[in-house]
């Protein structure tokens, strides 16, 4: 392996492209015509125009990216995550144009894809799952049977679905016929197939997922991330390892996790989704066949880094990690800063980042695919940066993650920032005491800002105080650059120069 094409633009571009060098492989970038400038581009060794903004004729384009991997010479494609990273054909058109992909083997993408067929072979091999259907339901008949087997309340979920979309829940036999109905007409819409399934409502989990990193001769779990404070399937922190997870529990959850990657044949890196409910008992729900957005918390307690395990294995290699028990070091946490207004309901921004000064100092990372500069469309995920921590503990990683959050300066777009800053403030959060439910329950945490006004001054005068510490105030050598033309443009608009 010695050109890698990633098929991915922002952070995650940027992350592997750095991965890539760290293991003296070069990395190819690939961009639509609204990325041209993007840090992902300028950090790769070549870059590849694969088609306009909107990403069914680029970043989605099976043909244009293997065209892409083709006329650069890559002999190796990595998909990052969203995008083309979980559609089983693309790793198999990826295999079959005698490139390696780098992810798991495009049969066992397929058989987690399938819900009810990921279920069967988990009962299978031990894992313990959701008491319910391990086929398709057919009827209304069948369904209220079913369910007053397991007892109500009930869930109906799309066979081909994942994330959440195409469910129902179901309170009595009552609404058994219009779920099923409404169920199956959405993952017809969504995902082509209309088949559903039914699982027992479980009440108030929490979302805990276990990382796993297979190679040729072994399967190992990372231990778990929480994944519980999220709004409607978007997670917006997670942290490694959880308050709800002892030692004792983690190895129960991690066997499980080797077991579920095991029965599929995976290799590379995967997580699996479970529920934790409130009396410790836990369930497999889904496998992310992919690198995912919230792998750095892992990394930072493991001491690993995901990513170049993944070319490893690729590779042939064997993963460089220990043997023997692992266990986790210190803690991390994660803030996902996304181009929305948590005071409108997360609704997505758009705009020009104007000014972008990033956190740093010890124990932070910045994962970001933006830069002063950048402009933020609708073509694309809102999320712009990652912000994460890492301490000895959770409060100090707390702390951590508050000085680290008041540091970032960013002047253009409405973000998540002030929601994490009321949320690393918050005495039920410090204490831990959250559920997949917590921001439903806590509308206040998403409330309007006292002032506005302010907070965009203030981070508006953050910028013209570096502007000027830097000199870049007169219009000569403002004009040099495109930061200093973004700072003259900030100060304009607030009538300071
Ligand atoms: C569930 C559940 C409760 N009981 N299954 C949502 C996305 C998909 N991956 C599975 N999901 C759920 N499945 C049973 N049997 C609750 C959810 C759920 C959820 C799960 C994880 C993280 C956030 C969630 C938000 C709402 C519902």
């Amino acid at each position: 392996m010695k050109r890698v094409l990633i098929a991915n633009r922002g952070e995650i571009a940027l992350r592997i492209v750095r991965a890539c060098h760290e293991e003296g492989i070069e990395a190819v970038a690939v961009y639509s015509s609204a990325d041209r400038l993007s840090p992902h581009v300028r950090a790769a060794d070549l870059a590849v125009h694969i088609g306009p903004a909107a990403p069914g004729e680029s970043y989605l384009s099976i043909e244009r990216l293997l065209d892409a991997a083709r006329r650069s010479g890559a002999d190796a494609i990595h998909p990052g995550y969203g995008f083309l990273a979980e559609r089983a054909a693309f790793a198999r058109a990826v295999d079959e144009a005698g490139l390696t992909w780098i992810g798991p083997p495009h049969a066992a993408i397929a058989a987690m894809g399938d819900k009810t067929e990921a279920r069967r072979r988990m009962e299978g091999a031990g894992v313990p799952i959701v008491p319910g259907a391990n086929a398709p339901i057919t009827g209304a008949d069948a369904g209220v049977s079913l369910a007053r087997s397991i007892g109500y309340p009930v869930i109906v979920k799309a066979a081909a679905g994942g994330g959440g979309k195409g469910m129902r829940l179901v309170a009595g036999d009552a609404g058994m016929a219009a779920a099923l109905e409404a169920a199956a007409s959405e993952a017809a819409r969504s995902f082509g197939d209309p088949s559903v399934y039914i699982e027992k409502f479980i009440e108030r989990p929490r979302h805990i997922e276990i990382q796993v990193l297979a190679d040729a001769e072994r399967t190992v779990h990372l231990g778990e991330r929480e994944c519980s404070i999220q709004r409607r399937h978007q997670k917006l922190v997670e942290e490694a390892p959880s308050l709800a997870v002892s030692p004792e529990l983690r190895e129960r959850m991690g066997a499980a996790a080797v077991a579920a990657a095991a029965a599929v044949g995976y290799r590379g890196a995967g997580t699996c989704e479970f529920l934790l409910a409130a009396d410790g008992s836990f369930y497999f729900l889904e496998m992310n066949t992919r690198i995912q957005v919230e792998h750095p918390v892992t990394e930072l307690v493991y001491g690993v880094d995901l990513v170049r395990e993944q070319l490893r294995i690729a590779r042939g290699e064997r993963m460089r990690v220990a043997e023997g028990p692992l266990a986790p070091r210190g803690w991390a946490i994660e803030c996902r800063i996304t181009s929305e207004d948590p005071a409108s309901g997360f609704l997505p921004t758009t705009g020009h980042i104007e000014y972008l000064r990033a956190p740093g100092g010890p124990g932070v990372r910045w994962d970001a695919g933006v830069e002063t500069g950048s402009e933020v469309t609708l073509f694309y995920d809102s999320m712009l940066a990652k912000l994460i921590v890492w301490a000895p503990d959770r409060d100090a990683a707390i702390g951590r993650m508050q000085r680290a959050l008041e540091e970032l300066v960013l002047v253009g777009v409405s973000t998540t920032q002030p929601f994490h800053r009321r949320l690393m403030a918050d005495p039920d959060y410090r204490r831990g005491d959250v559920d997949i439910q917590f921001l439903e329950r806590r509308p206040d945490l998403s409330a309007p800002e006292a002032d506005p006004a302010l907070a965009e001054r203030i981070a508006i005068a953050a910028a013209l105080a570096e502007a000027g510490a830097r000199g870049l105030r007169t219009p000569a050598r403002a004009g040099e650059d495109r930061v200093g033309r973004e700072w003259a443009r900030v100060a304009r608009r607030e009538g300071l120069r």
